[in-house]
């Protein structure tokens, strides 16, 4: 019927109405369309992530080992081979394939990346509401900077800060020199080549700062300053570790080229061997070259230059004294001396908590090429150790941070005894 009144001006309306009702559909379309398009994207592009599970596996066998390896997406256990326990990490569709080859599991960590998450909301909590002992809780790379320049500043007489080199994202890389006027015997102290063994950041930190506070209270800790320039670095991987920080809590490499390479398969002794890996993707990709990565050079570099002549390289998890070699079965030169110092590493660490780490060399516990104590032993000539600190297994990466002050006590003394076995 309008349209009897179509002429002139309400027909000129009627039109000027109808084309305005038809963009605005059409738009309401398109918008309802694109909204539709992109929950559908997103529900695509990010599918809820599956959950992943911690699990101890006693693979009886080889087979059973290289089962359980190939369906894990990480492998977090020093100890590996038949007959041993062997901590992986795994999806529900993971193991269902575990169960239906009838292997079986303890669970560890249920979801490993709950975990992660209730840590990282603890630490997002404000200053105020954190435990007023700076060791009561993990620091990150900035932090840890600071305290080592107020310990600098402390004791100027006996601790001083250095860059030892700059990382691929331009972190410095800082250690503490430790060691009055008289201070000979060069050491040296690190931890966290590896980014997600936060607790190695913490005790070589709490090293250095127990050696600069305990000094005038502790006869021990006097003997060892005066007599021992120790360096101490607890970050050797600062990109690494500020990636666990921010983005992914189990990160192990550095951060070369976002695949990252495995500091710990970057030394020049038996560089390319078994243990390690040509494939950037693996958590164990030793790099292009021995020596290709700044992390590694600095270490080398500091090492060569203080003449060190004895090591520590802090790592976690497994509660664990390693001695050369970690890449083959022959016994080091001085394999006896090492075990003996090495003993009595392990007795000084049982003596604070009550806690067992075993002994052994690096290559009984699994093949590992391209590593720093093997380099530090067979190329700088120092007697070397890789000690695994908490936990034996449990918690695996995430230690509660409670456990950091034992933990502490336990690589002060395994220091403390080093020193005092090796002369002047
Ligand atoms: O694999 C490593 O680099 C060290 N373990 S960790 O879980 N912290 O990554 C241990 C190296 C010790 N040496 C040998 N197993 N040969
Ligand atoms: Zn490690």
């Amino acid at each position: 019927m309008v349209a009897r009144y179509t002429d002139g001006v309400v027909g000129r309306d009627f039109l000027n109405w109808s084309r305005t009702h038809v963009f605005w559909r059409g738009a309401l379309l398109l918008f309802a369309a694109t909204i539709a398009i992109a929950v559908f994207a997103r529900g695509r592009a990010s599918p809820a992530p599956p959950t992943r599970v911690a699990i101890r596996v006693m693979c009886a066998d080889a087979a059973t080992c290289s089962l359980v390896e190939r369906v894990s997406l990480d492998v977090w256990s020093e100890e590996q081979g038949p007959g041993l326990p062997l901590d992986v990490v795994v999806t529900r569709d993971g193991l269902a394939e575990l169960a239906a080859a009838g292997i079986h599991w303890d669970v560890l960590v249920a979801d490993i990346d709950a975990v992660a998450r209730a840590e990282h909301a603890r630490l997002a909590q404000p200053v105020a509401a954190r435990p007023a002992d700076w060791f009561a809780e993990y620091r990150d790379y900035t932090a840890i900077s600071g305290h080592l320049r107020e310990l600098a500043e402390l004791a100027p007489d006996r601790a001083s800060m250095h860059p030892i080199g700059a990382t691929l994202e331009g972190r410095p890389i800082w250690a503490l020199r430790i060691g009055g006027a008289t201070a000979r015997t060069p050491m040296l102290v690190n931890g966290t080549q590896h980014a997600r063994e936060w607790i190695a950041s913490m005790v070589t930190t709490c090293v250095a700062d127990r050696l600069v506070r305990d000094y005038d209270r502790d006869p021990k800790v006097r003997a060892f300053v005066d007599s021992t320039a120790l360096w101490v670095v607890p970050v050797v991987n600062p990109d690494g570790y500020q990636y666990s920080w921010s983005s992914d809590r189990y990160w192990r490499k550095n951060r070369r080229d976002r695949f990252g390479v495995d500091l710990n398969r970057n030394f020049s002794v038996a560089w390319g061997g078994a243990g390690s890996s040509r494939s950037e993707r693996s958590q164990t990709y030793r790099g292009a070259y021995a020596f290709s990565e700044p992390e590694t050079a600095a270490l080398r570099d500091l090492a060569l230059r203080e003449r060190i002549t004895a090591h520590v390289d802090f790592h976690s998890y497994g509660q664990l004294v390693l001695y050369p070699w970690g890449h083959s079965n022959t016994a080091a030169p001085d394999r006896a001396k090492l075990a003996a110092i090495g003993d009595r590493m392990a007795s000084a660490i049982f003596a604070q908590h009550g806690a067992r780490y075993a002994l052994q060399t690096g290559f009984d516990l699994y093949a590992a090429s391209g590593i720093m104590t093997d380099w530090m032993y067979g190329a700088a000539g120092a007697l070397s150790y890789t000690i695994e600190l908490r936990p034996k297994g449990g918690a695996g990466f995430v230690l509660p941070p409670s456990e950091i002050r034992p933990t502490c006590d336990e690589g002060l003394a395994a220091v403390l005894a080093l020193r005092g076995s090796i002369g002047n």
